[in-house]
């Protein structure tokens, strides 16, 4: 088992019967939906909303059932990956393109886990470049003002070279900022740039992380601890 499957099926043992689970987005959320799709066809009842329109279709796959979000009070526990993930449990999300719905899911819900392998752990923010979704009317402009805020912004593309459009149909740009030294003053200066609808960085968003190790053992690193 790789230390992604670890953490992830580790999270899924806190999923208890009769929840609101949201589902997250990127290769180690995989696992979880996987594994909460075999307790589903277990016998456990849960209901679910998505982080992306890809993760929404793996856990149709394993019959999660899945939810219109006019029906969702609040969300119980949201199970997701991250980029990096910094000693107070800020992270930086969207490496997989789906930082907005992962965002606003998490926002919803009582408790967001987040799962990772230890190399996602970090002192400090900003090795792994800062994603920051934007319209794509006047991108360009939008793209010199994050240039502005001392980054080298790149038009996320896909492997065709295709410019990538998220789910929600604007683009990506990956701000290499290399160290972010005050992430929640950067959250809000990005997203105070007409055209940015959000960035990366979560402050203050995740509850709980399981950190796994090749070694075997689990993490769990809680906030404000
Ligand atoms: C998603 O998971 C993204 O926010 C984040 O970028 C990605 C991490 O990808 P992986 O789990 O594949 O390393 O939630």
């Amino acid at each position: 088992m790789n230390i992604k499957q670890l953490a992830a099926e580790k999270a899924v043992d806190w999923v208890e019967d009769g929840m609101m689970v949201g589902l997250g987005t990127g290769s180690t959320a995989v696992y979880a939906i996987r594994k909460l799709g075999e307790r589903v066809q277990q016998g456990l009842h849960i209901k679910a909303v998505a982080t992306s329109v890809e993760s929404e279709k793996l856990a149709k796959e394993m019959s999660i059932p899945i939810i219109p979000f006019a029906e969702v009070g609040q969300i119980d526990l949201t199970i997701d990956g991250a980029d990096e993930v910094d000693p107070d449990l800020n992270l930086i999300k969207g490496g997989g393109g789906a930082l907005l719905r992962e965002k606003i899911v998490a926002a919803r819900s009582r408790q967001v886990m987040i799962v990772a392998g230890d190399n996602k752990v970090v002192k400090r923010l900003g090795a792994f470049p800062l994603p920051v979704e934007v319209v794509t009317f006047a991108h360009e402009w939008t793209i010199e003002k994050l240039a502005s805020m001392g980054c080298t912004p790149v038009l996320r593309k896909t492997e065709s070279g295709e410019v990538f459009v998220t789910d929600n149909g604007n683009y990506t740009v990956d701000c290499h900022f290399k160290e972010i030294l005050n992430p929640a003053r950067m959250h809000r200066q990005l997203n105070d740039i007409p055209g940015v609808v959000d960035n990366g960085l979560f402050i203050g968003m995740a509850s709980t992380a399981v950190i796994a190790y090749n070694s075997g053992t689990i993490e769990i690193l809680r906030a404000g601890k």
